[in-house]
């Protein structure tokens, strides 16, 4: 490697590697310049994008110089046409190989030790958390605030508050990520993963799937909204309000609220709902479909059969493992009555 044929070429070893440093630094500057992330909004996003900033130091010049020197050979010391002698017979460098294993070696253990230590910092325990239950399944995020005794699809989150998150899934693996806070962690069926930041922005996120989880995955975004304290504070008591009240209602104004609050418009269109996924059948057609659906069944309990045993029947066009199982278990009576009254009712077919 060290030293090119003799073709009068003075030092082609110092040429390659003072190409390459230049190379790098010009890589390293750009990369650093450009933003990777979208504006912070939690506490340990500034660690967190020095941690990047300090990797594509350690990185990109490295990738630089490699690749510089690699085409830099590949050019320059290729076979001319016409000839077919072999390259000097190389046996091995023990100084170059001690050098190669040892150096990547402190580096990238330097880097871990590095990111263990940010890691710990961030994910330390702080007094007067905030603790949120995140369940992830096939296509929708649900919150819920043990403390609070709140369940909800929307994610609200006072600014300022240390937050605790404890991640399950229902069914596949998601990754639970809002790229403003920087930090991500996957939801494991059969697992807790944890989480641990401080919002400090008031403003609206997304919540984002990181995970591919399935046909509906990349339309598996939810909100977070972080907000001042005392507006967190009435927003769990309105939250609290209909929940408490037991029973009774019913109408058409719950089932939109249960079709929101259980994530169907991820994977359905509703036009009442504001809802457009387009992984399921569009229910804005429900009421015509539902009514020759099934010879001999009511239209009411047709819906009922697809929310709480979708496998029973899958409309052609649409694939039919997708629909998630749970709802049976996870609505109440009331709820899944109020919900298909509901979608009878928008889509045209209401009594
Ligand atoms: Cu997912």
């Amino acid at each position: 490697v060290a030293n090119g044929p003799e073709n009068g070429e003075k030092h082609p070893l110092a040429r390659m590697i003072l190409v390459g440093v230049v190379a790098a630094v010009i890589g390293t500057a750009i990369t650093l310049q450009i933003d990777w992330f979208p504006e912070p909004a939690a506490g340990s996003s500034d660690q967190v994008d020095t941690v990047y900033d300090v990797l594509l130091i350690a990185s990109v010049p490295i990738f630089v110089l490699v690749m510089t020197v690699a085409i830099y050979s590949v050019v320059k010391f290729r076979a001319r046409p016409g000839d077919m002698s072999d390259g000097a017979p190389i046996h091995g460098n023990t100084r170059l190989e001690i050098f190669w294993v040892t150096v990547p070696f402190l580096l990238v253990s330097g880097l871990a030790i590095y990111g263990w230590i940010v890691l710990n910092d961030i994910e330390a325990k702080e007094p007067n958390e905030l603790e949120v239950k995140v369940t992830g399944q096939q296509f929708t995020w649900t919150f819920e605030y043990p403390r609070e005794r709140v369940k909800s699809s929307r994610l609200v989150l006072p600014v300022d508050r240390p937050v605790h998150f404890r991640v399950v899934s229902k069914d596949v693996i998601h990754s639970f990520w809002v790229p403003q806070f920087r930090l991500k962690t996957d939801a494991v069926p059969g697992l807790t993963t944890r989480l641990r930041l401080t919002p400090d922005e008031v403003g609206r996120f997304d919540v984002v799937c990181a995970e591919l989880c399935g046909l509906g995955h990349s339309t598996m975004r939810q909100a977070v909204r972080v907000v001042p304290p005392g507006e967190f504070r009435s927003w769990v008591a309105e939250q609290r309000r209909p929940a408490g009240g037991g029973g009774g209602g019913g109408g058409a104004a719950d089932g939109k609220a249960v079709f929101t609050e259980a994530g169907c418009g991820s994977c359905h269109t509703l036009g009442d709902a504001n809802a457009s996924g387009n992984v399921g059948p569009n229910l804005d057609e429900l009421a015509r479909v539902a009514r020759r659906r099934k010879p001999g069944t009511s239209a009411e309990d047709y819906v009922r059969e697809s929310i709480v045993d979708p496998r029973a029947f899958t409309v052609r066009g649409f694939p039919g493992n997708v629909m998630p199982t749970t709802y049976r278990s996870d609505l109440s009576r009331q709820e899944i009555d109020a919900l298909v009254e509901y979608l009878l009712s928008v889509s045209g077919g209401g009594r």
